[in-house]
């Protein structure tokens, strides 16, 4: 089954399967922009150049924004909020639904060759200003995805019926289908989190991942194992896959201390296709869904993955 199939399926709004459709045409784009970049033409994010014609290549995560804009703007969003700009655009029509994005996650990966990848998130405007409606909380969302550039382009996607895994088919240029209903098995013996901030971290984390290091003598009686790509779309797709628990908690460093990942459009979404897969996310304290958004570019803790280590982290906090 491809993509548009699948929305026909399961899709409540018109709308929101057209949406996701440009964003879907959008990633395709991206992808073969990032697979056509030759060795020696680097366009990281540190990295700015002259082209031949002696204009300034931007970095990718402009060039994705960019690309996201382009395709929206003929799409039935009413406006767009990302990453890469301070402010939402207003696409300035009546419609009923606004797009989050992050264009282009992990993009310091560019360079060594790993996974990176563009997170969505689409919400009704619920009769709104555009300035309120962007400071809704995750529950709103009405669809929510990312895709990720690495060995395939692939494509984790709801629509509120369930989680979805799509696979670009490079000669049809189409997503098909790989899994419908993912569940994230409760269980798993595998934690992902930075450690090299371990001095940082606050009395539950610590506890946390203490307990997982200690291994089959420690309390938790069982072996773990940690991976960490540092692109949350990497980690994410091996949690949705084989299951595990993400952890990017908030910690002592002044610009971290709300945790470094962003609310709108990075942890609501990542949250609304976890809870969608029988997974679990939270800031430690509450649901990402429930948490309140002040401002568009609003950090937050982000732990999600499989129930029983999800619930395990939480109890870590009650139990200080
Ligand atoms: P980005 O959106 O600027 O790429 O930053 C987000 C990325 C995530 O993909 C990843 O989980 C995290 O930053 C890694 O952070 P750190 O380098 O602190 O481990
Ligand atoms: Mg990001």
């Amino acid at each position: 089954m491809d993509l548009d199939n699948y929305l026909l399926k399961n899709s409540k709004e018109e709308e929101i399967s057209s949406i996701v459709k440009s964003l879907a045409d959008a990633a395709i784009k991206i992808s073969n922009i990032i697979r056509s970049i030759k060795p020696q033409e680097s366009i990281s994010n540190n990295d700015r150049k002259l082209n031949s014609d002696g204009d300034i290549q931007k970095p990718l995560d402009i060039i994705s924004d960019e690309i996201l804009i382009d395709f929206l703007k003929k799409s039935p969003a009413a406006g767009y909020a990302s990453e890469e700009q301070e402010g939402y655009i207003d696409f300035k029509n009546n419609n009923n639904f606004i797009v989050f994005a992050d264009p282009l996650d992990g993009s310091s990966n560019i360079d060594v060759n790993v996974s990176i990848g563009t997170i969505f998130s689409i919400m009704s405007k619920n009769n709104l200003s555009l300035e309120k409606a962007f400071i809704q909380n995750g529950t709103h969302q009405k669809s929510s995805g990312f895709f990720v550039y690495g060995p395939q382009t692939t494509l984790f996607v709801t629509v509120g019926a369930g989680t979805a895994l799509f696979g670009l088919d490079e000669t049809q240029g189409k997503f098909i289908l790989i899994r419908d209903n993912i569940v994230i098995p409760e269980k798993t013996n595998e934690f992902a989190i930075n450690a090299a901030y371990r001095r940082f971290w606050d009395g539950a984390t610590l506890k946390y991942v203490t307990e997982c290091q200690s291994g089959e003598s420690g309390p938790r009686k069982k072996n773990f194992g940690m991976r960490w790509v540092g692109s949350l779309v990497a980690d994410a797709s091996r949690i949705f896959i084989r299951g595990g628990v993400f952890l990017y908690p908030s910690d002592a460093r002044e610009k971290y201390k709300y945790g470094r990942l962003r609310l709108t459009y990075e942890a609501n979404p990542i949250a609304f296709l976890v809870e969608q897969a029988n997974g679990e996310a939270t800031d430690g304290h509450k649901k990402i869904l429930k948490l309140e958004v002040k401002e568009l570019h609003q950090r937050s803790p982000l732990i999600f993955g499989s129930k029983e280590e999800v619930l395990e982290y939480k109890k870590s906090y009650s139990s200080l």
